[in-house]
């Protein structure tokens, strides 16, 4: 109950803190993207993983100015990074409960024409089950988004209860292969024939595709083997370090 108060004032209180994690092309290992990920600097608790708080966040609508934060500073950033990386792009996750609301499109609009930034530098992370809850209006918002030029990716792809027919009905522009098969690509011949059959789906959709997790030198291999144009992991680049977009992974 004391966190739910604390929460109503972070944004106004400046507590909010954007990491950003590098997205690698795998074939040039240039980083020309990174995702946001939300931090809060609780003024006793210290630094809270969304994990501590988002939930709570979600429950009592307090996501919604987080998210808009979070928005409007990621497009910040990622303006500052096109000086050295004309095609620089940002990704940012959004709760299933902003996808709802109608305001998603003022924000995301105020947000790039605030930054100065090219709607298609901005790619919205949209869980499978937030999509799966998706009305007719969600899908029409979707579509509004796509139409604006921003894009949108699908998160943790292969964790939720996706088929083939909502592929054809979600207008994404990019799939995110869920961490939990390219941990396994050594050991799991499954996971791995999945981490190979998503990439080839992405491909014959023409979907952009992140392998997400990749952790080792093995995985990254498999990953660049297996014909996975780019990466996304603790091996590349740590959320908390710093934004190497525009750069070139050692
Ligand atoms: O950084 P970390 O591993 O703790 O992130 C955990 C989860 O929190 C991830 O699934 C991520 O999608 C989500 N998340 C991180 N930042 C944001 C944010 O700014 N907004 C929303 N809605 N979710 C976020
Ligand atoms: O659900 P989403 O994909 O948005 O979650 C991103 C989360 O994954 C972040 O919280 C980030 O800290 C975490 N993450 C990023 N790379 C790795 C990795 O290589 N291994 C593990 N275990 N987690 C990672
Ligand atoms: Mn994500
Ligand atoms: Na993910």
């Amino acid at each position: 109950a004391e966190l739910i108060a604390d929460l109503r004032r972070v944004v106004d209180e400046d507590q909010l803190h954007l990491e950003f994690q590098p997205i690698v092309d795998l074939g040039t290992g240039a980083v020309r993207s990174a995702e946001a990920l939300v931090r809060w600097r609780h003024p006793r608790l210290g630094m809270l993983p969304p994990s501590k708080f988002l939930p709570l966040a979600e429950e009592t609508g307090l996501i919604l100015p987080i998210d808009r934060w979070v928005i409007h500073e990621a497009c910040r950033a990622a303006a500052t990074w096109r000086g050295r990386a004309p095609e620089a792009t940002v990704a940012v996750n959004i709760a299933a409960a902003h996808l709802r609301r109608p305001d998603l499109i003022a924000t995301v609009t105020s947000a790039v024409s605030a930054a100065g930034l090219a709607p298609r530098a901005l790619t919205l992370e949209l869980t499978e089950s937030a999509l799966i809850e998706g009305t007719e209006t969600v899908l029409e918002r979707l579509h509004q988004l796509r139409e604006l030029g921003i894009k949108i990716a699908i998160d943790d792809f292969g964790t939720g209860y996706s088929s083939l027919s909502y592929l054809h009905r979600i207008p994404a522009t990019e799939l995110k292969i869920d961490r939990s098969f390219v941990s396994r690509l050594g050991s799991d011949d499954r996971a791995y024939a999945t981490v190979e059959m998503v990439t080839r789906l992405a491909g014959a959709f023409d979907l952009a595709v992140v392998a997400e997790g990749v952790e080792t030198e093995r995985q990254h291999e498999a990953v660049a083997a297996i014909g996975c144009p780019r990466g996304q992991g603790y091996l590349y680049g740590r959320p908390d370090g710093p934004a190497m977009v525009g750069q070139n992974r050692a």
